[in-house]
């Protein structure tokens, strides 16, 4: 009876448009999501099954989705949101933005995308290598702060190679000479298949996880195997466009240590599975987050760094149900989400106490979110970022924040351009991949640890600072060296 009264609500309705981003939709159950799905095709209409919780993504119109709202068999309708990167460097300012605006049609020369989606470079399957200090370490004064050289030497490690700490982002410049030999590389698809071809490349799924030739993770904003950090370069990123995100952030996870290139990450020796959801534009949607967290704990992620979200200018942002659904998925399977507790005046009108006003997803009452406020080199929240006593978990270096960015180069400094403007990098954004390579850090000492003491030990061994006093739970900042003690 049921799959009738599905098939006269779909013959209806399937003239609709698609709006927006389209909706998310939960069922009750596989079974009726299978029936659903198998009508959807009949009358040609694309299901995205998102795997998690009986979620699927569909391109209906709001009439249409109204009509399944009240069906039996439907647990949850949103709309699939827009989520964005939480770096400090969007100019709002009307007047100053319009000048960057008007700069970057300009700009040809600047080339305002470094790369096209087609451009994509190849995954090296070689590694570089080399050995020596870290030349730049001394520009890391986050690192410093957090005496993460102390903590190596009192621990006896810089993080073990089975750690995986997914990146979950713009993507990540695989190429990059610093982070090139930490990356993840898929054991399912790496060696000589029954043909002698390298799996890495022979276009086929060869561990059957759903990805072809999937090396270094997967990108869910084009969909193919290479999750390439698409960067803007010039006024453009004023203007929302991404200046490297991802692979900022990873750098400050696990960009190889003693190699004599570049800098370190906090944990130097972990591995970073490379997740791309956020486009060139540093924007994504619900639909591509929940995939890319999906993905990356089926695919052994036991630590996902998330410097991504909506900050009260969300659709809905209380209502994502799919959102937490999926960080349940991780939690159930012991994985640590790690949130930037958000950017707030980026949000119109929006208030920086995310107790009164929740961020997405950081805000979340869900016990494997550790959410992340940034601080700058005086241990003093960095004026965009959010803060709440029940909300944000912890604090870290977060302001004009040094790491790898694409093309083997390195920046605190995202534009300078005298007279007009100095953007640096800020952000609880690059606050997070800090926690994010601490946990890793703390795993690869303690092997066992689940999502749950690895949040416990990162609250319990912090420092506490004034700023965060009374604005967060621990009330205090990321403290490497005492973690690893
Ligand atoms: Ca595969
Ligand atoms: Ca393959
Ligand atoms: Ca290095």
């Amino acid at each position: 009876m049921r799959s009738i009264l599905f098939f006269a609500i779909l013959l209806v309705s399937v003239v609709g448009y698609a709006k927006d981003n389209g909706y998310l939709i939960k069922f009750k159950n596989s079974a009726v999501l299978n029936n659903f799905q198998n009508q959807m095709l009949r009358s040609g209409q694309q299901v995205k099954d998102l795997k998690v919780a009986n979620w699927v993504k569909v391109d209906l119109s709001e009439q249409e989705v109204e009509a399944l709202r009240n069906h039996p068999d439907v647990a949850a309708v949103e709309k699939n949101q827009v989520l964005k990167i939480m770096t400090n460097i969007e100019v709002h300012d009307p007047v100053l933005r319009a000048q960057a605006e008007a700069l970057a049609a300009q700009e040809s020369a600047w080339q305002t995308l470094a790369l096209r989606a087609t451009d994509n470079p190849d995954i090296p399957l070689t590694n570089t290598g080399g050995s020596g200090s870290d030349p730049n370490f001394s520009k890391q004064w986050g690192m410093i702060d957090n005496d993460v050289k102390g903590a190596w030497s009192s621990s006896g490690t810089k993080g073990s190679d089975q750690v995986v700490v997914a990146v979950i982002d713009t993507g990540v410049d695989y190429t990059h000479e610093d982070i090139i030999d930490n990356l993840w590389r898929n054991p399912g698809e790496m060696g000589v298949d029954a043909n002698g071809k390298n799996m890495a490349t022979n276009g086929i799924d060869d561990d059957g996880n759903g990805y072809v030739d999937d090396v270094v993770g997967w990108d869910f904003a084009s969909n193919d195997n290479k999750p390439y950090d698409l960067a803007s370069k010039g006024f453009a990123v004023l203007t929302g466009g991404n200046p490297g995100h991802g692979t900022h952030c990873a750098g400050n996870v696990a960009a190889r240590g003693d190699n004599g290139k570049g800098i370190a990450g906090v944990a130097p020796n972990v591995k970073i599975m490379a997740m791309r959801f956020l486009t060139e534009k540093g924007q994504g949607t619900t639909e591509g987050a929940i995939n890319a967290v999906r993905y990356a704990v089926d695919n052994g992620a036991q630590i996902l760094s998330n410097s991504w979200g909506s900050e009260g200018d969300g659709d809905d942002p209380q209502g994502a149900q799919a959102l937490k659904d999926v960080i349940n998925y991780a939690k159930d399977r012991g994985v640590l989400f790690v949130a930037a507790a958000g950017n707030g005046h980026q949000g119109v009108g929006y208030d920086n106490d995310t107790d009164a006003k929740p961020g997405v997803p950081a805000s979340y009452d869900m016990e494997n979110i550790v959410s992340v406020a940034a601080l700058d080199s005086s241990d003093q929240l960095g004026a965009f970022s959010n803060w709440g006593r029940t909300t944000v978990d912890i604090g870290a270096p977060g302001v004009k924040v040094y790491s790898t960015v694409p093309d083997n180069d390195y920046q605190d400094t995202v534009i300078d351009i005298p007279g007009f403007i100095t953007a640096t990098w800020d952000g609880t954004s690059m606050a997070t991949p800090h926690v994010a390579g601490a946990a890793a850090l703390y795993l690869s000492k303690n092997p066992n640890a689940d999502w749950r003491e690895i949040k416990d030990a990162l609250l319990r061994t912090s420092s506490p600072v004034s700023s965060l006093n009374g604005k967060s739970v621990s009330g205090g900042k990321l403290n490497v060296r005492r973690l690893m003690q």
